[in-house]
């Protein structure tokens, strides 16, 4: 997750140059940034070079990644008439140079038995940027439009649903090899909004996905434990977790399916014997789980220094208990 994103200086480097578009529209700039982690660290996967948000062009929403502030959608959409208004591209014809990224990078890995992750945002978070247009601390006029206007909601959702099966599965068939669903905002609900306006739309993207492609699922959320419970339904091959919760429970929480995670990202930024009993605890609680993929709970910060991110994966190469 965010393997690239700010940390390292040679990203920088290309980020000094081009804007945060232009890398994902440029395929060699693309493949470059995403293969970059792996020449530095002795990592098992790579994440394409994307952004959750970019594709949300296509569908006629007019947004930019504003240098200092992250992404700013300048046409937000507050009603009926702003969701009718918004396109189903294909993904062929939307995001073009995404899909040929992945082929690239995707045959300059498998030959080297690292698999190369696809992804997308899942239809609640996307909602959520959409709606708010931008930086929010909470989605408040998201709950207030699933809940006032109800088919408004439904029709958004379906759009995006369509849009994501056909991206995602586009994805895998360009090379990837395993797709992440990312809903970074829905631990803002409770377990009742979750249920009512959320999970139902999900679980029909995921099924249909599973009509699409056969590359393994995998559902990320963050500060959503109290949803585990409801979550179990969906049917994906592997959850991603946050640090809030501890993964023995998780698990008992999310049935018996692959983890991923969970340590905290913030504690890269004190390298020390802290980070190292705290990456070995994950290590040992995941070694107690059917199947666990070592991972953060969420995206790397823009302070850690490589050197840490070097003895992290050191610390998760040695273990053998
Ligand atoms: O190489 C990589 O970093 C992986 C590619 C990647 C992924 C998987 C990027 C590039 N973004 C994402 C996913 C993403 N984007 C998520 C889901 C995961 C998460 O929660 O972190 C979200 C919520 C976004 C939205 C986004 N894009 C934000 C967050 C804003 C907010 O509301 O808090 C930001 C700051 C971006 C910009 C972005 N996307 C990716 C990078 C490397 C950056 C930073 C751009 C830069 O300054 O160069």
């Amino acid at each position: 997750m965010r393997q690239a994103g700010r940390f390292l200086p040679e990203y920088r480097e290309i980020r000094s140059r081009h804007g945060m578009l232009d890398v994902i529209r440029t395929p060699k700039l693309a493949a470059e940034v995403t293969l970059q982690p792996l020449r530095r660290f002795d990592l098992d996967g790579a994440i394409i070079f994307a952004d959750i948000l970019n594709p949300l062009i296509g569908m006629g929403i007019d947004l930019d990644f504003v240098a200092g502030e992250g992404p700013k959608i300048f046409n937000p959409v507050r009603n009926r008439d702003d969701v009718a208004r918004l396109a189903v591209p294909r993904a062929e014809d939307n995001v073009p140079y995404t899909l040929e990224a992945i082929g690239m990078v995707s045959s300059e890995l498998r030959p080297r038995g690292v698999p190369l992750l696809g992804f997308a945002g899942a239809p609640f978070t996307l909602s959520a940027y959409m709606i708010e247009g931008e930086g929010f601390s909470q989605p408040a006029a998201t709950k207030k439009l699933m809940i006032e206007s109800p088919s408004v909601w439904n029709d958004l959702q379906a759009k995006l649903c369509e849009m994501l099966c056909d991206y995602l599965a586009a994805q895998a068939r360009a090379g990837a090899a395993a797709l992440q669903i990312f809903d970074s905002w829905v631990g803002q609900l409770g377990p009742a909004e979750f249920g009512r306006f959320v999970l139902p739309h999900l679980a029909a993207l995921i099924r249909s996905l599973r009509e699409r492609t056969d590359v393994p699922l995998i559902y990320f959320s963050t500060g959503s434990a109290a949803l585990f419970s409801s979550m179990k339904e969906l049917d994906v091959d592997a959850f991603g977790v946050d640090w809030r919760q501890d993964l023995a429970t998780a698990q008992s929480l999310l049935g018996a399916r692959a983890l991923q995670g969970n340590l905290d990202p913030v504690l890269l930024l004190s390298p020390g014997e802290y980070l190292e009993r705290a990456a070995l605890d994950v290590l040992r609680a995941g070694r107690s789980l059917p199947a666990h993929v070592f991972n953060l709970g969420h995206g790397i910060l823009p302070g850690t220094q490589p050197e840490t991110v070097a003895r992290l994966v050191e610390i998760v190469r040695g273990f053998r208990e």
